[in-house]
């Protein structure tokens, strides 16, 4: 058995609930994945806050199985934005499919990546599918997709939070960002975010979200 301590509950009213819920749908409504990034610095603490409300995710028996990698030295993100262009030339010149291009054709998106250069932090996040002490001793983890994905999307809501943007962006493969940011043998990277402010003219393209009667299944009442 484990050492257990009283829950501090959060409970709100119901009409706070209501209140609260109705904002924060509202406020998650306004999230975009944006591509024109300001070069306009952002603290780092406030990113230290971010990542931190990120790894307070659950995860397969509190295992945590993730390293936040927080990028700010224009070296390593010239190196990161090179590296990524290789690939998605590849992925955008044969690798990715006619289907697949005809799909992202409204982003408008390309091979190249200068956000990765301009976006003053880029946040890598590495899973661990096992863990590797100090001796090389290997420990389990569990349901790692799943909880990175946690913690991933709790990252994107506290970026959005806090009044920044970001972009969920995926270059495929990723496995150079394991040797530049010389990552050890149990971390594969899952997810590269450039995270700072939007160009003042930045543009996105025109989306819409499912609403509830294509999302949602109601059983009951
Ligand atoms: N990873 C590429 C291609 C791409 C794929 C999907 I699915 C998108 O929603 C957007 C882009 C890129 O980042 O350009």
């Amino acid at each position: 058995m484990g050492n257990f301590i009283p829950y501090i509950n959060q409970e709100v009213s119901n009409e706070e609930m209501s209140t609260r819920a109705t904002a924060f749908r509202q406020q998650m409504s306004t999230r975009r994945s944006i591509r024109h990034f300001s070069d306009r610095p952002v603290n780092g603490k406030v990113i230290e806050d971010i990542i931190m409300a990120a790894a307070s995710a659950p995860s397969g028996a509190n295992k945590q199985p993730w390293t936040f990698c927080m990028v700010s030295d224009p070296k390593i993100k010239a190196q990161i934005r090179q590296a990524a262009e290789k690939e998605e030339y590849e992925n955008y010149n044969g690798r990715m499919g006619d289907e697949w291009l005809e799909d992202l054709k409204i982003f408008g998106t390309d091979w190249q990546k200068p956000f990765l250069e301009i976006a003053p932090w880029l946040i890598v996040i590495f899973k661990k599918s096992y863990n590797l002490d100090v001796d090389g001793v290997k420990t389990k983890n569990y349901y790692v997709q799943e909880s990175v994905g946690i913690a991933a999307g709790m990252l994107i809501t506290a970026i959005h939070h806090a009044g920044l943007v970001t972009l969920t962006h995926t270059p495929s493969p990723m496995n150079f960002l394991e040797k530049i940011l010389n990552r050890p043998p149990n971390e594969k990277a899952y997810l590269l975010l450039p995270v700072g402010f939007a160009v003042t003219d930045a543009e996105v393209p025109i989306i819409e979200k499912k609403g509830i009667d294509k999302v949602g299944v109601w059983y009951g009442v």
